[in-house]
């Protein structure tokens, strides 16, 4: 059983990587909110537990561990006995898991992240940099497609931690102005997941101030607000 968990997180993509986990593994756990905006992360004594300085990460008693794919590892090993979402070590499927987790930190997470950051956070217009992400987002999507347009689940016939991790970004696609009607087997999928009891509560930890109309809207803004820059690329 677990004891003493503690997520330290902030209502962003991987922060519910952990947070979808550790919910729908019924885990007891509390919640430190650090807030991203006020640089939190970067405080020395969080250093400690995540020496990279960014959200998710966990503490288990004094054990500590961050980067959200090694959270959600970590906890299926140590808290999914029964393989709830998750395949034992050393079956084909474990792999092919491994392999859509991988595919989500090296590609979708870095790639729609920064995409984000072009389009709707930068301090300048670059629509070099907007074109170049939101068009290698894209392609990652056709990659699961590729997958989805015939599958239930990105790895074997169930629903583990390769589908939230991938699922806690592409649900975020509408803030890039991006139709996920384009890959029909990806929009059936994430609405499949979006469903799900655990879901719903991972995705409102730490719980949110705001309504999706307000988020939104300042997600609207803030496209906005570069959309209405002179473009700074010099070709
Ligand atoms: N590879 C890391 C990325 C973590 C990450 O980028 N977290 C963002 C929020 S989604 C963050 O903490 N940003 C604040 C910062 O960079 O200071 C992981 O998967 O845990």
């Amino acid at each position: 059983m677990a004891n003493d968990l503690t997520l330290y997180s902030f209502g962003t993509p991987n922060g519910f990587k952990a947070s979808i986990t550790l919910e729908e593994l019924n885990l007891p756990y509390k919640t430190e909110k650090i807030d991203i905006t006020k640089n939190i992360q970067k405080e020395p004594w969080f250093l400690e537990i995540n020496p990279n300085g960014r959200i998710p990460a966990i503490k288990d008693g004094d054990f500590r561990v961050f980067e959200s794919g090694a959270i959600m590892l970590y906890l299926v090993d140590k808290y999914d006995s029964e393989h709830k979402i998750s395949y034992p070590h050393g079956s084909g499927e474990y792999y092919e898991m491994l392999g859509w987790l991988m595919f989500q930190m090296g590609g979708i997470g870095p790639m729609q992240g920064q995409a984000n950051h072009f389009l709707a956070m930068a301090k300048v217009r670059s629509d070099y940099a907007i074109e170049r992400y939101v068009t290698e987002t894209k392609r990652l999507y056709s990659v699961l497609e590729s997958r989805l347009a015939s599958h239930d689940w990105l790895a074997g016939d169930k629903y583990t931690l390769a589908d939230i991790a991938n699922f806690a970004w592409v649900r975020g696609a509408p803030n890039l102005l991006i139709d996920l009607n384009e890959w029909p087997g990806v929009k059936k999928w994430v609405d499949r997941i979006s469903a799900r009891e655990g879901v719903q509560r991972g995705i409102n930890v730490p719980p949110s101030t705001m309504t999706p109309e307000q988020m939104k809207g300042i997600w609207a803004n803030m496209r906005n607000k570069i959309a209405s820059m002179e473009n700074t690329d010099k070709h």
